[in-house]
């Protein structure tokens, strides 16, 4: 008898569930003011302050959901069982979700706020014009690590990871394009080649850093780092502010090699049911006060120019978040290189993750 209690449990519960959320989304539809939105955005990547300031200004009720890769992000939407009215891509996969039409084209009258990004940010090669997206947060890839275990300065690029002193002292973000990226940018090659033997090369170098690596992780890089479960992490830059925040013997760098620079968006899939909610969303995330404390919380680096007369100088200033445009010069933004070519990247990542085991 258990398990059929069991069983009937779970389905009272589950239809339950469902039919609370089929009265979430029948709400979502509707004027600015009325309502509810689905936001789609990675984990750890907003103030809940924010959100609850933006409900209660606005009256919309935002339903939250997380993801931990474009990747993941992307599969879902395709897929399209959840009317989500806003994502938040990075540069590339934008222009695949453009190339393959699961964006609407954003209304620019109802994005006043749009005016206090910097132009410096806008109308980028990935989406001209900014027809689809609007800039979230921007930054790098790096490494983060304790200069008091290591020594100050010890670390300068991707090439010091394969140090044999290193041995299983290494965290890597799980990320295809940023794994992949630092064995390619470590042999000299574009994080966009789509060169075969180049790709396989990268993939035979990352395995030869398999004995260093203690584990490929998500969000927690950064709990890991900060608790020193681990003295070297190939983080995105927001994540080493925030190890840095917490534990001041840690160092970020931008690997001398070169690395990857993005850019985080807001856009409105086709999924979405309530437009003008969505809007009225980013337009609030845009604006400079609002921006501005979701800075100091997410620790990412902004592109909202008029936000940053309400962020300290500590931040502002730190050349490791906010680099000087010669090193800009020398990073590289991912670009859409096809689904094709994207099933093979995943494939050799795949095959490095295996072959940790
Ligand atoms: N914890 C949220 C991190 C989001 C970082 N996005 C980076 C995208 C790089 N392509």
């Amino acid at each position: 008898m258990r398990p059929l209690v069991y069983l009937y449990t779970f389905v009272a519960v589950a239809a339950l569930l469902l039919w609370a959320g089929a009265g979430a989304l029948e709400r979502a539809d509707g004027l600015p003011g009325t309502g509810a939105i689905i936001v789609y955005n990675w984990g750890d990547y907003i103030d809940p302050d924010v959100l609850r300031r933006f409900e209660e200004e606005t009256r919309i009720r935002v339903i939250y959901q997380t993801f931990d890769s474009n990747e993941a992000m992307l599969a879902k939407i395709r897929q399209g069982g959840t009317p989500f009215d806003v994502a938040v891509p990075s540069e590339y996969t934008v222009s695949r979700m453009i190339a393959e039409d699961l964006l609407i084209p954003l209304d620019h009258a109802k994005l006043p706020n749009l005016k206090n990004i910097d132009p410096l940010f806008l109308n980028l090669p990935f989406d001209p014009g900014n027809r689809y997206s609007v800039p979230y947060f921007w930054g790098t890839v790096g490494i983060a690590y304790n200069k008091d275990a290591l020594g100050d300065g010890a670390i300068r690029g991707w090439n010091d990871l394969w140090d044999p002193d290193y041995r299983d002292s290494v965290l890597l973000i799980d990320g295809v394009r940023e794994v992949m990226g630092m064995g390619l940018n470590s042999l000299g090659h574009s994080l966009n080649d789509t060169d075969l033997e180049h790709l396989t090369a990268a993939k035979a170098k990352l395995d030869a850093l398999t004995p260093n690596v203690r584990a490929i992780v998500g969000d927690e890089i950064k709990f890991l780092l900060a608790n020193e479960e681990a003295p070297i992490g190939v983080v995105w830059s927001g994540d080493a502010a925030e190890v840095i925040d917490e534990n001041d013997a840690f160092d970020y760098v931008i690997p001398e090699e070169g690395t990857n620079l993005w850019f985080d968006t807001f856009v409105i899939p086709k999924t979405a049911t309530n437009v003008d909610g969505a809007h009225a969303f980013i337009n609030f995330m845009l604006d400079a006060e609002v921006a501005a404390q979701n800075t100091e919380y997410v620790r990412y680096s902004t592109p909202n120019r008029e936000a940053l007369a309400y962020l300290p100088p500590e931040i502002t200033e730190d050349q490791r978040f906010y680099p000087d445009a010669e090193t800009l010069r020398r990073l590289e933004v991912y670009r859409d290189l096809g689904r094709t070519m994207l099933s093979t990247y995943s494939e050799l990542y795949l095959e490095f993750k295996m072959h940790r085991k």
